[in-house]
């Protein structure tokens, strides 16, 4: 039994302490932590552990074996570093940081430490629609693939998101999904600001069109679209020299009725990926047991970073920005 300690405990974290404590196997969750102690108290009450204030006290519990970290994004480094520190295996949601500086230090740390401890919560890479499609087009049946056509939709977002969170937040996840899915690295970002939908804030540039070009020479758009109103609409289609893949949706009753077909369109992205999110974190429990990592590593957070850095600057430059990496350690090969 892995016995873990959360280290925040918002929407994502009370959700994850749920799946930890109650739907998957093998692991129990000790300790939760949140700077907001009421925050803390509700959220062991769902699986009655330890509560703490700080971050800090979790890592350190000797009862504590691993770490959930579900805190804000800005505030993971300190809590995956003092984890390294101690030893213990840590799962940080995404983003691992929010600078690509602080996410090399992190992986300076696990090399430093000669173990690996680090993984990070890019749950696409679980979802069984983008296995099937990495399975087709690593098969090569349909040939290379040349391009890919994605789009990122949300209905709504709150009134605090940002033009640069289309990249932080949302588009992050394309960002690491697709050079896994095609098996190429990115060479370049570029971003063109659309007509606006009167339905986004003002403050805010809302649809973006993104668009990435790969070492390989492929071309993959994004349209990310987050006051789409009508729902959490995912969609990627691949494009090879003798065929097209497109990503499979989860099934849902189609219905007719008066003079028309209908199905529908999850609206939360929680529930559109749900399975995903149990699949990665019983597969980061399992994998304790064997003392590796089998998920997104920390050089994968720092490729995020690195590639929405460069996403960001394009936004405000208008032109096409390297994304520059370097190679890749022996330690993450
Ligand atoms: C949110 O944080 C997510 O992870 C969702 O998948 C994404 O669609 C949304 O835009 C983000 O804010």
């Amino acid at each position: 039994m892995l016995k873990v300690g959360v280290v925040g405990c918002g929407m994502i974290g009370q959700e994850h302490i749920k799946r930890l404590s109650k739907k998957l196997q093998g692991v129990q969750v000790v300790a939760v932590s949140d700077v907001f102690e009421e925050g803390a108290r509700k959220a062991a009450g769902i699986c009655g552990a330890k509560v703490y204030t700080d971050g800090a006290d979790l890592v350190a519990d000797p009862d504590v074996e691993a770490v959930v970290v579900t805190s804000p994004g800005f505030a993971h480094k300190e809590t995956v570093l003092q984890a390294i520190a101690a030893g213990k295996r840590v799962f940080s949601e995404k983003p691992l940081a929010t600078t690509a500086a602080d996410c090399k230090e992190i992986v300076e740390a696990e090399m430093a430490s000669g173990k690996h401890l680090v993984q990070v919560g890019f749950n696409r890479r679980y979802d069984k629609g983008y296995h099937q499609l990495k399975e087709v087009l690593m098969s090569k049946k349909y040939g290379e693939p040349l391009m890919a056509h994605c789009t990122h939709r949300n209905p709504v977002v709150a009134d605090t998101y940002s033009t640069e969170m289309a990249v932080h937040d949302t588009l992050i996840h394309e960002i690491d999904v697709m050079h896994w899915l095609i098996d190429d690295e990115y060479e370049s970002a570029q971003v063109i600001m659309n007509k606006r939908t009167k339905n986004a804030l003002p403050h805010l540039a809302d649809p973006q069109f993104m668009i990435f070009r790969t070492k390989g020479g492929m071309t993959i758009d994004v349209e990310v679209f987050v006051n789409c109103k009508f729902g959490y609409d995912i969609n990627c289609e691949v494009v090879c020299e003798e065929g097209t893949v497109k990503l499979a949706a989860p099934a849902t009753p189609i219905i007719k009725s008066d003079a028309s077909v209908a199905t529908g369109i999850e609206t939360s992205w929680i529930n559109r990926f749900i399975e995903s999110y149990d699949t990665e974190l019983q597969d980061w429990v399992n994998a304790a047991a064997e003392g590796i990592i089998n998920g997104p590593t920390a050089w994968d957070g720092y490729v995020a970073a690195v590639t929405a850095d460069a996403f960001v600057k394009a936004q405000k430059s208008g032109q096409v920005e390297p994304i520059v990496t370097g190679e890749k350690p022996e330690f993450y090969r």
